[in-house]
């Protein structure tokens, strides 16, 4: 017998999160057969997470879909028949061609989850079918109101600077989790490395976090009153002089209605509001501003509540005020190195457009000026179920599981059984696969062809992620809309996969191939790049006042909202849900609702856990280990306790993202255990993005017997 050929390695890169890690993937007779870090990446310096590493358990996992099927039976009643791609792609192109001609584009909505590799190509299909209505469960919720109002004040998206040769002397965590989440904007090694090279770090964060742990100062806020902190933060830095004279006079636009602006926001109010000690905040604010360069590590707590647009500006303005902007050790601007990817926006008709559902409420989610228009997510759901302002009668979700990650899970559950025909792309059968018509069996990353940006719309570097097998007929997202646009004769459908990457790389003289070859393509970082001709914005300054957002309606200068159900603005319900209720802590082990069927990760981390302080436990008779109720006025959850004194006395955080693909389908137990069988998808909603409650709510807990 011949001897088994020694396996290929070939180089690619782990999308296991939004994704970064070279990695090493050993094959051998058409199997991925180990995964390991590549040396020499500047991104994850040859480590990756229980994820990544975990990747050849996920793809040939016993459960993973493996050919498309089709329903039989009644919706959701768990009975799947297997079906030929050709079958599975003819019978959707054929319902999508006639309810498109029936009831208008629109009447098609599109589902996507967080930044995947075929995020780009899912609005692409969207412009191409027509329809305005596509929605990812972040966006208003998730890093695009940092995008976007970047944009505005900045010209340009901002990141910290890990590769250069000035390590950031302040770093400040703002409701964020690096070490655990990265990648969101960056990856959690070379945040590690920094804060061992000696930065100094603030977490500004209700728990002490997994970073807040290697912090120097934790601030432990109230949830939701990130925008009073900030505002403090800034009238610190101005009436104590500290700001940076030099850069806000030439590089500022603004600065004298900012300053009247937050005269009054003194440390001791902030401290009212926020719960965080006037002296903290003094002590934060005055090293970010003279002890620099430093950086701020913004997260999506800014973003999970309705005054979104104004924390996210809030914080904003504090690089603009300290000049710590595209400085070595600082934060930097984007590069802006490819070409953008074709979405088509002219595809979309104007009419089309003035049917986006939410557009002309939340203008930055979905309006002219928004950075990545998309629809507003309750509205898609309640067009689905009540016919308001139009039916929407196809539903496809292309890596989304809205069932365990949209806000009110029964009500999205209610809503897809109004609609008529639903089509999945998924890895596994989940609890929202499950009331598919069709569920398309899709390649996970070591089977998909993508150019990657890092850090994710940094575009500091360029990795080339590469196809290495093919498992079963699963098939990369982007194909299969390629192959639906093709079948419905749909602009721009002509284009493969390949003409788009190669057009993106056009303007590092590259194509694919090469880049494939290479694997990074990494220029030295320029730095000061507003030197030459300023920021990108109307006024070639920082805006500290937003001439932007006042002519469209917004506050030009931030301000602190209370959230809308608080023991402050509804004492009513906090006497019975006495709790500040947090969601969706990210846990190492999973991303959001997936991988809880894989063995490795869910014996780290076996059950949903809900976490508060020792203070709560004792009034309600409760050890760790306990199985808990967590209510809110909206439903309750069974969880089990995690007795940590790393928390604030008053807030309970609960794991978001749980169901139990061990359980019976096609529920698979989602209704037990699931964080948005609490949160609420009601109005008042952030007035530019349309953003949600899903942190700072208000809930109790008991122990379950
Ligand atoms: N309560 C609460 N809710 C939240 C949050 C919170 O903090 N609290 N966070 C919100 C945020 S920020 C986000 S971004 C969303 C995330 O929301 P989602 O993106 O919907 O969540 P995931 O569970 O990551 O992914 C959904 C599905 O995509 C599948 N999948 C993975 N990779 C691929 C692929 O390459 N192709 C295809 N077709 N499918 C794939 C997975 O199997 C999974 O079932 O959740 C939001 N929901
Ligand atoms: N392992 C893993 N990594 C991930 C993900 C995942 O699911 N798993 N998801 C990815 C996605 S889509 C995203 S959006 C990112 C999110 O990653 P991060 O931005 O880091 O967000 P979280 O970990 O959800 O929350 C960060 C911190 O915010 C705190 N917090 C909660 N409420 C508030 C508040 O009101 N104010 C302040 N200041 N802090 C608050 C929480 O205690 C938590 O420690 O992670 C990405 N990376
Ligand atoms: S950090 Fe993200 S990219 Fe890196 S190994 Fe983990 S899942 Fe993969
Ligand atoms: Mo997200």
């Amino acid at each position: 017998m011949a001897a088994a050929a020694a396996p290929a390695v070939l180089k690619s890169v782990c999308r296991g999160c939004h994704g970064g890690c070279s990695t090493l993937l050993h094959v051998q007779d058409g199997r991925v057969v180990k995964v390991r870090p590549a040396p020499g990446s500047p991104f994850n310096l040859g480590q990756m997470c229980p994820k990544g590493l975990a990747a050849t358990e996920i793809m040939y996992h016993p459960a993973r879909l493996l050919t498309p099927l089709k329903r039989d039976g009644e919706r959701g009643g768990g009975r799947w028949r297997p079906v030929s791609w050709d079958t599975a792609l003819s019978e959707i192109a054929e319902r999508l061609t006639r309810i498109r001609g029936e009831s208008g584009p629109e009447s098609i909505a599109i589902g996507q989850g967080t930044g995947r590799h075929h995020y780009l190509h899912t609005v692409r299909f969207a412009n191409q079918l027509g329809t305005p209505n596509w929605y990812e469960p972040g966006l208003a919720h998730c890093f695009i109101p940092r995008i976007t109002v970047s944009n505005l004040t900045y010209g340009a998206f901002v990141g910290a600077d890990y590769q250069g040769e000035v390590n950031p002397k302040t770093i400040i965590f703002w409701g964020h989790n690096p070490i655990v989440s990265g990648a969101d904007g960056e990856l959690s090694f070379p945040v590690r490395r920094a804060l061992k090279r000696g930065s100094f770090g603030i977490a500004i964060d209700p728990r002490r976090s997994e970073t807040a742990a290697l912090c120097q100062l934790w601030l432990p806020i109230r949830p939701g009153t990130d925008a009073a902190l900030a505002l403090a933060m800034a009238q610190v830095i101005i009436s104590e002089e500290l700001y940076d004279r030099e850069f806000v006079q030439r590089w500022t636009s603004g600065f004298e209605q900012l300053v009247a602006h937050v005269s009054g926001c003194t440390p001791a109010w902030a401290a009212a509001i926020t719960g965080v000690a006037a002296a903290d905040i003094e002590k934060a604010a005055r090293r970010y501003a003279t002890d620099k360069p430093g950086v701020i590590e913004w997260g999506v707590a800014l973003e999970q509540n309705p005054n979104c647009l104004q924390n996210v500006r809030a914080v904003a303005l504090l690089r603009g005020l300290t000049g710590n902007l595209d400085i070595p050790g600082g934060d930097l601007l984007a590069a802006g190195r490819l070409r953008p990817y074709p979405v088509l926006r002219e595809a979309l008709s104007s009419d089309a457009l003035g049917k986006r559902i939410g557009a002309k409420d939340y203008k930055l989610l979905g309006g002219f000026r928004a950075f990545m228009p998309s629809a507003h997510i309750p509205g898609v759901f309640r067009a689905m179920r009540t016919g308001d302002p139009y039916r929407i009668r196809a539903f496809l979700m292309i890596g989304n599981n809205p069932l365990v990650t949209v806000a009110n899970a029964k009500e999205v559950r209610e809503s897809m059984l109004c609609a008529e025909l639903i089509v999945a792309s998924e890895l596994f059968m989940t609890p929202s696969a499950s009331l598919a018509d069709y569920v398309l069996p899709a390649a996970y990353w070591p089977e998909v062809n993508q150019v990657v940006e890092l850090p994710y719309v940094m575009e500091t570097g360029v990795v080339a992620q590469q196809r290495v097998v093919q498992v079963g007929e699963c098939r990369q997202d982007e194909e299969v809309m390629i192959e639906l646009a093709r079948r419905m004769g749909l602009p721009g459908a002509a284009e493969s996969l390949e003409d788009i990457l190669d057009h993106r790389l056009e303007p590092l003289g590259l194509t694919f191939e090469q880049l494939k070859a290479q694997h990074l393509y990494q220029p030295p970082q320029e730095y000061r790049k507003f030197e030459k001709g300023g920021f990108r914005t109307p006024s070639r300054k920082v805006e500290l006042f937003s001439k932007g957002l006042e002519r469209l309606g917004y506050d030009p200068l931030p301000t602190h909202r209370e959230p809308p159900e608080s023991p402050v603005s509804t004492p009513e319900v906090a006497g019975e849900f006495p709790y500040i209720l947090i969601t969706g802590s990210r846990r190492r082990e999973f991303f959001h609702s997936e991988h809880r069927q894989v063995p490795s990760l869910r014996k780290r981390r076996p059950d949903p856990l809900a976490e508060f302080h020792p203070v709560v436990a004792e009034r309600h008779g409760i050890v760790s280990g306990d199985w808990v109720w967590v209510a809110s006025p909206r439903g309750r959850i069974r969880m089990k306790a995690l007795v940590t004194a790393d928390i604030r006395e008053d807030v309970v955080n609960v794991d978001h993202g749980w169901w139990f693909p061990e359980r019976e389908p096609p529920e698979f137990g989602v209704w037990e255990s699931n964080a948005n069988v609490l949160t609420a998808n009601t109005p008042p909603y952030d007035p530019a993005f349309g953003s949600y409650q899903l942190r700072a709510l208000l809930c109790r807990v008991e122990k379950a017997e």
